[in-house]
């Protein structure tokens, strides 16, 4: 074929990839962890990457690593992510989580009640039943049926105090982002503060392990004080977790609306598949939402994270103070705030 310039063109010089290449070489180099490498949300995720990494380090796969490591927070009753957490306007707590793994294996649970480990059930619908996702009743029932413990529903001491406060004025406020608020007093392993208070109940991570593959899981008991049934972004597959274990996985937090709106991590997924660095991705992700409606944007938080295939990782929020742990092969984790839309 002659190299005149229309071949050049239909070749596809100026297609997508070969921009995402020039963008790609313009990008300052993303931070890159050495595998197994996991990254999760939150200051909290410091004491869940322990649990993920040690599974990975003995050369573990990173499905088993991010369920335990799910697993680890969804057991701490003084928390915010599991059965501790807060509950819904009725006083009851309800669980999301999912998980995917390097083959895009997906199993998710939405509507939770009475179970400590939503993201195990995940991965047992994920690999006992034709479905990704059972939902309230049926997904309780399927949890039940196959060994997990039914707990008594009971709000923890906390989350009671909390409850009994939010019934004065029975508002639903989310508060944007209570974790800057508390700015480096997220506390490891996580609790509530003396106060009581915590909003930040989810907890997605995405690990990379020494095989090369990629998984996540993402687990919470969703916006305290929301409607009865309502169900956020973190069991949505492309909302709260997307892995493809060709380019690599994300995960989000904050308002689950808000991310469902532009299948968020989905969508960061597929902006590093076309070259963008991961917090290139996060940030355009974000970009996306607050062009959608700037003032709006104003008013309520949401993260991105996400690793790359390569061990590269970054994350990006609207408003300040989305932080997030990353742990790599050395085996010391390290807190990171992501860097804002808004700046403060
Ligand atoms: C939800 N994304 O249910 C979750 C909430 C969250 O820290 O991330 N809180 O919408």
């Amino acid at each position: 074929m002659a190299f005149t310039r229309r071949n050049f063109v239909r070749a596809g010089f100026f297609s997508i990839p070969a921009i995402s290449i020039l963008k790609s070489c313009t990008e300052k180099s993303p931070p890159r962890a050495a595998k197994p490498v996991v990254v999760s949300t939150w200051d909290s995720g410091l004491a869940v990457n322990k649990v993920a990494w040690e599974i990975m380090t003995k050369g573990g796969k990173a499905i088993d690593a991010v369920e335990k490591g799910a697993n680890s927070i969804e057991d701490t009753i003084n928390c915010c992510v599991g059965l501790g957490g807060n509950p819904d306007r009725d006083g009851i707590v309800t669980l999301d989580a999912c998980i995917m793994d390097e083959k895009a294996n997906v199993g998710s649970v939405a509507f939770l009640s009475r179970i400590k480990n939503p993201t195990s059930v995940a991965r047992k619908i994920m690999e006992t039943t034709p479905h990704v996702m059972l939902v309230g009743d049926g997904a309780y029932k399927f949890a039940v049926e196959n060994g997990f413990v039914a707990e008594s529903g009971e709000l923890s001491e906390s989350a009671r105090k909390e409850y009994d406060k939010w019934l004065e004025k029975s508002e639903y406020k989310p508060v944007i982002n209570i974790e800057a608020r508390q700015s480096g007093k997220d506390t490891n392993p996580p609790s509530r503060l003396s106060d009581g208070s915590f909003n930040h109940d989810t907890m997605g991570i995405v690990a990379l392990d020494s095989h090369g593959d990629l998984s996540g899981s993402c687990t919470t008991s969703g916006m305290g004080f929301k409607m009865h049934g309502r169900v956020g972004d973190s069991p949505i597959i492309g909302g709260g977790l997307y892995v493809d274990n060709e380019v690599g996985g994300a995960t989000s937090s904050g308002q689950g609306e808000e991310v469902i709106r532009i299948c968020g991590t989905h969508l960061v997924v597929e902006l590093m598949r076309q070259g963008n660095s991961p917090e290139n991705a996060c940030r355009l992700a974000v970009e996306r939402l607050v062009k959608i409606n700037p003032e709006k944007a104003k008013t309520f938080q949401v993260g991105f994270l996400a690793l790359s295939k390569m061990g590269e990782y970054g994350a990006y929020s609207i408003q300040p103070g989305f932080s997030y742990s990353v742990t790599d092969a050395s085996g010391s984790g390290k807190v990171f705030q992501a860097a804002s839309h808004f700046k403060s």
